[in-house]
């Protein structure tokens, strides 16, 4: 008899090194919810990922508490898909070793992001900054994902990862599925309110530059009125107006409105009336979020039980995979 056709395989991860932002949001999660019915799902706070760049440790537990609370809010159903903390599931770092001894200096060191992270953080290029893509491609290949959802900026991560399972593969026998990224048509690159030349990052030091998913009406109003645009003074999709391509994409990835129907609304207007229907536009779209939030986070008897709960579903699936990697290295049984 034939059997229904397998789901395939999705897995992202999030590092908790702030509060999750709208780049995140409408670059890698807004789907999170929708992908859960036709995929098998797996999710993971990226929590060792997080401390290659300094954590303060109270803080680093409240962000990665709230991140958990709060993807949950966003739709991540774990009757459905499976959601928990990296540093709770050891085969991640554990994988994450071994690959090393499969990844070249000269490709981690052609990463940008290490590039950036090395330039922001001089006084702390660590090792882990360095071999970062190595424990993405870990978390990735330990359960054959075959769809990675991220934002632009982790595409060349992912390429990285695609190479290095190819060449475990290609050295012993396939052994790992190499993964496809699914990153979005549009909003790939949210970028930053203040310098809309860079990503919006929830690890910058001016608040002003991101909207927080659990920032309040007042304040995401106030942080769109004092977004950078241009002198134009004309609502439209066009090279070099930067602030406005940006404010357009926030626009559209919370109202479904395409880039022309945007265009025809504010025919005429200024961006005083432009920023001020975005800022309402994403309080509208944030508020359910945020009620879900809310409630989801005075539980934490409940939330303690998932977390548990799916770091041991994890590490059942992850630790079939690492124990035939040990196997075909030679490790003995
Ligand atoms: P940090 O500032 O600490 O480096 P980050 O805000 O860049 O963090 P990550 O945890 O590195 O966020 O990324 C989580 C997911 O969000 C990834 O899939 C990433 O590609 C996506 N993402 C991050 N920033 C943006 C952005 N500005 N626009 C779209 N997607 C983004
Ligand atoms: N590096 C990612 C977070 C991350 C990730 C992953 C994403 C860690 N492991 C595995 C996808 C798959 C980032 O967004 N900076």
């Amino acid at each position: 008899m034939e059997t229904a056709e397998r789901k395939k395989i999705i897995f992202s991860a999030i590092q908790p090194s702030g509060t999750i932002t709208l780049g995140n949001y409408l670059g890698a999660w807004k789907n999170c919810a929708a992908l859960q019915d036709e995929y098998n799902c797996i999710y993971a706070l990226a929590d060792l990922h997080a401390i290659t760049v300094r954590q303060e440790p109270a803080k680093f537990r409240h962000n990665t508490l709230e991140a958990y609370a709060l993807l949950m809010a966003c739709g991540i159903d774990v009757e459905k898909s499976i959601f928990f903390i990296q540093s709770q599931v050891h085969t991640h770092a554990e994988l994450a070793w071994i690959l090393n001894c499969y990844t070249q200096f000269g490709e981690l060191s052609r990463m940008t992001q290490f590039k950036d992270k090395s330039a922001k953080h001089p006084e702390n290029i660590n090792a882990g900054l360095f071999t970062y893509p190595s424990l993405m491609a870990a978390d990735i290949l330990l359960y054959q994902a075959e769809l990675v959802p991220v934002g632009a900026d982790q595409k060349q991560h992912l390429e990285l990862a695609r190479n290095i399972a190819e060449r475990f593969n290609g050295v012993y026998s396939p052994t790992f599925t190499v993964p496809d990224g699914y990153i979005p048509k549009t909003n790939a690159r949210i970028m930053s309110l203040q310098d809309p030349t860079r990503k919006m990052s929830k690890s910058d030091e001016n608040a002003n530059a991101y909207i927080a998913m659990l920032d309040k009406p007042d304040d995401i109003m106030r942080k769109f009125k004092r977004a950078v645009t241009d002198s134009e003074a004309c609502v439209r999709y066009a090279e070099g107006k930067d602030g406005v391509n940006n404010l357009m994409g926030i626009y559209s990835g919370v109202t479904g409105k395409s880039f022309d129907e945007i265009e025809k609304e504010f025919e005429g207007k200024g961006y005083g009336d432009f920023k001020t229907a975005v800022g309402e536009a994403v309080v509208e779209h944030l508020r359910p979020i945020q009620e879900r939030y809310e409630q989801l986070s005075k539980d934490k008897a409940y939330l303690e039980r998932c977390y548990r709960e799916n770091a041991e579903k994890a590490l059942a699936i992850s630790q079939r995979t690492l124990r035939k990697v040990m196997k075909k290295i030679g490790f003995v049984q």
